[in-house]
């Protein structure tokens, strides 16, 4: 009897035990959410939009239903991390200041993969912070109108011949300069310097090239062609020719509500090493675009994912599938 009793107290301690520390871990993992990630045709990432207050952990759990995807949030420096099916991720994050960020997938999971994206909205005080409106908008310009550059240079200007001029240039070399005109609008402003008549055409051409080339650093451009070689490659082509690999879909209008394509419409990725189209643009319309997207195209709208100076690093790099890069 004694016996069978003691047995019945070890069982109910065992028990008991157990009990409290499930209870211990229930409450330690009570603001641990499981995010699943799905292909966008099955669902994309569930839960897609959270709430955390500022200066508050938030903690994620990472998992694939399907096939592996990454995830990182938008202008953060936080590393992306892969999420695989049947593993579980930890992801911690706190944010600092109030506001929407938007958290993204960064492996190519299918065609619709850029579409694949949530959001996190930080509650709490949010300190008044002056925005400014992208350099587009203060100029006023309309990034759809439609543009073709009437003087073509005969060779693929370069920055390295350019540079002979640079001593006659000064004035063209501002970073406000380059970013408001165009290939073709500072060649016409060149051409129409009585002190530059002695040059040729594509002296001049050259000329523009230079000034694109000392408004970049290597360094940014070297991480401008990594970002292009994972965001925007699959659509616009390797060498930007427009060509990637998504260029067989159907690149479908959106409807207004930016529900999944529906439509009949499409619009092919645009070819960056077309010069008619692109040296008469300014890096403020790329910029435009590159933060906007295209309404109702395939073209993702990038403004929430990069920083303005990502953004503006990758629009110098479009430039280079016109201009000759110096080795
Ligand atoms: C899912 C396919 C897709 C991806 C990914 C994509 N684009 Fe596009 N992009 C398009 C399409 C389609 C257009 C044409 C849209 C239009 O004309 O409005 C376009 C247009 C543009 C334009 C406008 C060019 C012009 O002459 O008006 C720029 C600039 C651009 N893309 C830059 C980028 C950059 C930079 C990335 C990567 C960060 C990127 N795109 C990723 C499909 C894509
Ligand atoms: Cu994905």
């Amino acid at each position: 009897m004694k016996e069978t009793l003691a047995r019945v107290f070890a069982v109910i301690l065992l028990l008991g035990g157990g009990l409290s520390i499930g209870l211990a871990w229930r409450l330690g993992q009570e603001d641990v959410i499981t995010l699943h990630a799905r292909m966008p045709e099955a669902g994309g990432w569930t839960p897609a939009d959270l709430t955390i207050a500022v200066n508050k952990p938030l903690h994620l759990r990472l998992t694939s239903d399907d096939v592996i995807h990454g995830f990182a949030i938008g202008q953060s420096d936080q590393p992306a991390v892969d999420v695989k099916p049947g593993e579980m991720t930890d992801y911690t994050v706190t944010f600092d200041k109030a506001g929407t960020y938007t958290f993204y997938c960064t492996r190519w999971c299918g065609a619709n993969h850029w579409r694949m994206r949530g959001t996190i909205t930080v509650t709490g005080e949010t300190t008044e912070q002056q925005v400014t409106p992208p350099l587009y908008a203060q100029l006023g310009l309309d990034i759809d109108a439609a543009r073709e550059t009437q003087v073509i240079p005969v060779e693929k200007p370069s920055p390295q011949r350019g540079a002979d001029l640079a001593l006659v240039l000064p004035v063209y070399q501002t970073e406000s300069y380059y970013r408001t005109h165009s290939p073709e609008q500072t060649w016409q402003d060149l051409r129409d310097d009585p002190e530059l008549a002695s040059y040729s055409n594509q002296q001049l051409w050259d000329a523009v090239a230079y000034i694109w080339q000392t408004n970049i650093t290597p360094e940014a451009l070297e991480k401008a062609r990594q970002l292009y070689a994972q965001n925007c490659a699959a659509c616009h082509g390797e060498t930007g020719d427009g060509d990637g690999v998504f260029r067989g879909e159907q690149f479908q209008v959106q409807s207004e509500a930016g529900e999944m394509p529906s439509g009949h419409e499409t619009v092919v990725p645009v070819d960056f090493t077309d010069p008619v189209r692109m040296l008469s643009a300014a890096p403020a319309l790329l910029q435009g675009k590159i933060i906007r997207g295209g309404m109702g195209t395939g073209m993702p709208m990038w403004g929430v994912i990069f920083t303005e100076e990502q953004i503006w690093a990758l629009v110098s790099y479009l430039y280079t599938f016109q201009f000759e890069e110096v080795p």
